[in-house]
């Protein structure tokens, strides 16, 4: 088992396009500071196995343990017909799919950015934007305890250890996202959200659950092709949605 990320670690299970140039730091305060504003190509990536301030969307944290979890930023030049937000959910693919072929269950997604197995959250997606430049970052829960998660999320942490009893090698884990992601992410570029929109509805998490989203009781109907959540609000209405935080009835 690697303790550790650094580049002669990982090297072996880097393969294609993403992790040229691959930037490791032992600890930093976030992946995402050392890509944004970089000026480096796309497919740029950045490790570490210790963040001291790592970010969720909306000033939120993201909290893991030392060693115990991938924290990978990437960096994307995406071409100006397509639509920026919905990166998160083709990132969010790429995490399931990666999930999935780790461990051997089904996962699901979370509109707009989490993974999801058995009910618990695995991964979060945080996309951040200067110019056309965006940097994905990816946090996945792999080798934490029960008691490394932390406690008292809206929606429950799980990580692939406590869902599966297995510990996972991270080197191989991340070369097996960094590819996923520049598959799914090389046909969003290409064609949209088209081609990836079966697998993406296949994985909807909220799809039919009661939810609450922005302090507002609905229905989630489904993700439409176009990445936007349809929700029901009642008495036969509809609504579309763009981004928004979701708590789901349990
Ligand atoms: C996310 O935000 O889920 C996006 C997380 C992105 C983290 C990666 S790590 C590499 C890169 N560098 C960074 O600095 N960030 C990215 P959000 O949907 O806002 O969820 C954040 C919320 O999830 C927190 O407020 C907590 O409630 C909960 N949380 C924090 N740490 C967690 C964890 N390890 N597992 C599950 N939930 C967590």
């Amino acid at each position: 088992m690697t303790d550790s990320l650094a580049p002669h670690v990982v090297a072996p299970y880097v393969r294609g396009r993403f992790g040229a140039p691959y930037l490791y730091e032992p600890e930093c305060e976030s992946t995402q500071l050392l890509l944004l504003g970089s000026g480096l190509p796309e497919g740029a990536v950045a490790v570490t196995d210790h963040q001291t301030g790592g970010r969720g969307r909306l000033g939120r944290r993201w909290e893991a343990p030392a060693g115990s979890s991938l924290l990978v930023s990437v960096l994307l030049h995406p071409p100006p017909e397509r639509r920026l937000p919905e990166l998160s959910l083709v990132a969010a693919l790429a995490a399931s799919d990666t999930v999935e072929a780790a461990t051997g269950l089904s996962a699901q997604i979370k509109w707009p950015n989490d993974v999801m197995l058995n009910r618990r959250k695995v991964a979060g997606i945080l996309s951040e934007l200067s110019d056309r430049t965006v940097v994905v970052g990816i946090g996945m829960n792999v080798n934490q305890t029960r008691d490394e998660l932390p406690a008292d999320t809206p929606t429950e942490a799980g990580s692939l250890r406590t869902l599966t009893g297995v510990t996972y090698d991270r080197a191989v884990l991340l070369g097996s996202l960094l590819d996923k992601l520049e598959q799914r992410y090389e046909s969003w570029r290409d064609g949209g959200l088209a081609d990836l929109y079966g697998e993406i509805g296949a994985r909807d998490f909220l799809r039919g659950r009661r939810i609450t989203i922005d302090g507002e009781a609905a229905t989630a109907l489904q993700v439409l092709r176009d990445g936007r959540l349809e929700i029901d609000i009642g008495s036969h209405e509809t609504r579309v949605i763009e981004s928004g935080e979701v708590l789901f009835a349990r």
